[in-house]
């Protein structure tokens, strides 16, 4: 089972996150805020990966600290399911459209860290929407991923945000899947 669980505390943030690369989309996650629960939750639903999420910070400085923790935690327990990753996919990429929005992502699960992040946030009073690409920045650091994420189209901050985690659930699926044709690691190096 390509299972994982991580717990870092610091003294900004204490986050408890476990999750099951091959399971079905369950999810409990509780993360103090609503918005990343909601968007946490759907990434599960649509990954087909279990998560539980137990987290709390210093939310009274700002979202900063938690979101980007949030990010390296999750890129950390997808790594450490992985193992040496023999038989996976390694690439995925998923064109999501959420209403008027649509978001482009692209994976490769290569072992080295580099963000693309292409989309624009409208100015918002009631979430700080820049924190979005801090989350994945701290994930793709950790979980050693090249990420390519691009929003071709949208006007809602919600549905923009949403397009992505969804498109980086779809992404993440099929980069992780276990593919009978594929004998050890995916890559000529045989390191990934
Ligand atoms: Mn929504």
């Amino acid at each position: 089972m390509r299972k994982a669980k991580i717990i870092r505390k610091t003294s900004e943030t204490d986050i408890e996150l476990s999750l099951n690369l091959d399971g079905n989309g369950k999810y409990n996650v509780k993360t103090t805020i609503p918005f990343i629960d909601h968007m946490l939750s759907l990434f599960s639903k649509h990954s087909l990966v279990d998560l539980k999420v137990i987290a709390k910070g210093d939310t009274e400085v700002d979202n900063h600290h938690l979101i980007e923790d949030l990010g390296i935690v999750l890129g950390e327990a997808i790594k450490k399911a992985l193992g040496k990753k023999k038989g996976i996919s390694r690439y995925g990429n998923f064109l999501l459209p959420m209403d008027e929005s649509l978001s482009y992502i692209a994976i490769d699960l290569s072992g080295r860290p580099y963000i693309s992040f292409d989309v624009k946030f409208k100015n918002s009073l009631d979430f700080d929407f820049s924190l979005i690409e801090e989350f994945f920045r701290g994930l793709v650091s950790s979980c050693g991923m090249n990420l390519h994420i691009k929003n071709h189209i949208g006007k809602n901050n919600h549905h923009i945000a949403e397009s992505i985690f969804k498109g980086f659930a779809k992404s993440l699926k099929q980069a992780v899947n276990i593919d009978k044709k594929v004998k050890g690691i995916p890559s000529t190096k045989n390191k990934l």
